[in-house]
């Protein structure tokens, strides 16, 4: 199976320039001008187009069992929808419950991936400490091809990790070359806030924002950075969501530590105005850990991307429908956390990033896909488009616009976070290992194509 893209430009983290490019099988053969390739190659024409590396969405949950429901979204569905917006890899979580071994949960998560129609990998989460877990851990590394161990410090009662957990797992990660991620909220304090505002009889969505104040994620985001300073592991802190964060992220790097940020389109874009909707399902729809927050943090983390002290977006793509959603219709901390994003972040993020200048088209190639591919150790197999990397491609239509909802989008969830937005810019066609599986439109997937990828340790 071959394929020629013509007369796009190409566009890296690097550089762009006017070149054709050249697939054979599953990898990219040639990159340049006017290329010769034998007869009876499809030809996909990019005039006038950008041809970018496919999106890598670092932050997905498919079909997650969490609050006592499960995402209604599955890796089929998920990275269908992924495809149709030029996303061709997501990492997902493996989330062992607390005492379960870390093996038996990434063995659940590898069978449901099974149906994955694109390329995945995962971060597992580290939610205990005992007999077995810093050996799982080995195992994971050496044989599995994980490099990533995620400590969620929010949810307390379920998945949070105390400091004793981040302390053992950090060291763990770090003698094994990996490097640990964080959900960054001090789970106890909203714990004591969520049962404080239940008291007052604040029960509703809107206190969701009011349980989980900018503080609470400063303070953690410290705390992770901190620790991992002095335990000397990389740190990667997933959806930073405020000031409070992204400035432990700088005063962090200005030290000199290995420290990376990600960003998710909807902090970039939503604020928490949507909580005082007095509608329960749209408010209770936007609810999710952290919180949109008030609009001047977006600004903020804008500026974070620009400035490269965050280098990653993602969606944190957790969905559940209006009918899940309303097992906290009488308790706001028993609404499922989590919302939508997989197929709309590039578009999202190429209209209110580069149409508005707030980004090059190289720096939003490096937050949707290059710097993942870095820093998760895949770079430059995935996150490039050059000769030898897998050929995960996304032609880009800078002029195709379209209108976002619910009604139309591929993600199965019953709303949409960007509903009503006009999006300009759009995939015209997304290749994943070579192969065409969206067309103007048009899905071309099949379950179980996506293929796990391995992800090495980092040297030391
Ligand atoms: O916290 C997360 O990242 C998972 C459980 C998805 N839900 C959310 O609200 N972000
Ligand atoms: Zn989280
Ligand atoms: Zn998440």
């Amino acid at each position: 199976m071959a394929l020629l893209i013509r007369g796009g430009t190409v566009v890296n983290a690097d550089a762009r320039k006017r070149a054709d490019v050249y697939i054979e099988g599953d990898t990219i053969k040639a990159v340049g001008a006017d290329l010769e390739v034998p007869s009876g190659v499809e030809v996909i024409d990019a005039g006038g187009q950008y041809v970018m590396p496919g999106g890598i969405d670092p932050h997905t949950h498919m079909q997650l069992p969490f609050m006592g429901t499960v995402a209604s979204e599955d890796f089929f569905t998920g990275t269908a929808a992924g495809l149709a917006g030029g996303t061709t890899m997501i990492i997902d979580f493996v989330i062992p419950a607390p005492q379960q071994p870390l093996m038996e949960a990434y063995r659940t998560w590898r069978e449901w991936a099974e149906k994955a129609c694109a390329d995945y990998s995962f971060h597992v989460a580290v939610t205990w400490w005992g007999e077995g877990v810093a050996e799982d851990m080995g195992t994971l590394v050496t044989e599995e091809g994980i490099n990533s161990f995620k400590h969620f410090m929010a949810y307390k009662g379920a998945i949070m990790a105390e400091d004793e957990v981040l302390y053992n797992s950090f060291c763990r990660a770090r003698d094994l070359g990996a490097i640990v991620t964080a959900h960054a909220e001090n789970g106890e304090l909203v714990y004591q806030l969520q049962k404080k505002l239940m008291a007052e009889g604040q029960t509703g969505p809107e206190a969701h924002p009011l349980s989980r104040p900018p503080a609470a994620e400063g303070e953690a985001a410290n705390r992770a950075a901190r620790l991992a300073e002095v335990i000397g592991v990389p740190l990667y802190l997933v959806h930073v969501s405020t000031k409070d964060a992204l400035d432990e992220i700088i005063r962090a790097r200005l030290a000199g530590q290995r420290i990376y940020g990600e960003a998710l389109a909807g902090h970039l874009l939503i604020d928490d105005s949507v909580y005082k909707h007095p509608d329960f399902d749209y408010a209770a729809a936007h609810v999710m850990s952290p919180p949109f927050r008030e609009k001047r943090h977006q600004d903020v983390l804008w500026k974070g991307l620009q400035s490269g002290n965050l280098q990653t977006t993602a969606t944190d793509h957790c969905c559940f429908c209006a009918d899940q959603k309303a097992i906290g219709r009488d308790d706001f901390t028993k609404i499922p956390n989590g919302t939508a994003g997989v197929e709309d972040r590039l578009a999202v993020l190429w209209t209110h990033g580069v149409r508005t200048g707030r980004l090059t088209m190289e720096e939003f190639v490096a937050a949707t896909s290059t710097n993942a591919a870095r820093i998760f150790n895949i770079y430059p197999r995935k996150g490039r488009v050059d000769v030898g990397a897998d050929a995960d491609i996304v032609v880009w239509d800078p002029e195709a616009s379209k209108t976002i909802s619910a009604k139309t989008h591929r993600q199965n969830v019953d709303f949409n976070i960007f509903e009503g937005m006009e999006v300009t810019g759009l995939a015209s066609c997304t290749i994943s290992q070579g192969k065409v599986r969206y067309t103007r439109g048009e899905l071309r997937v099949e379950k179980g194509e996506g293929r796990y990828i391995k992800r090495p340790a980092f040297t030391r």
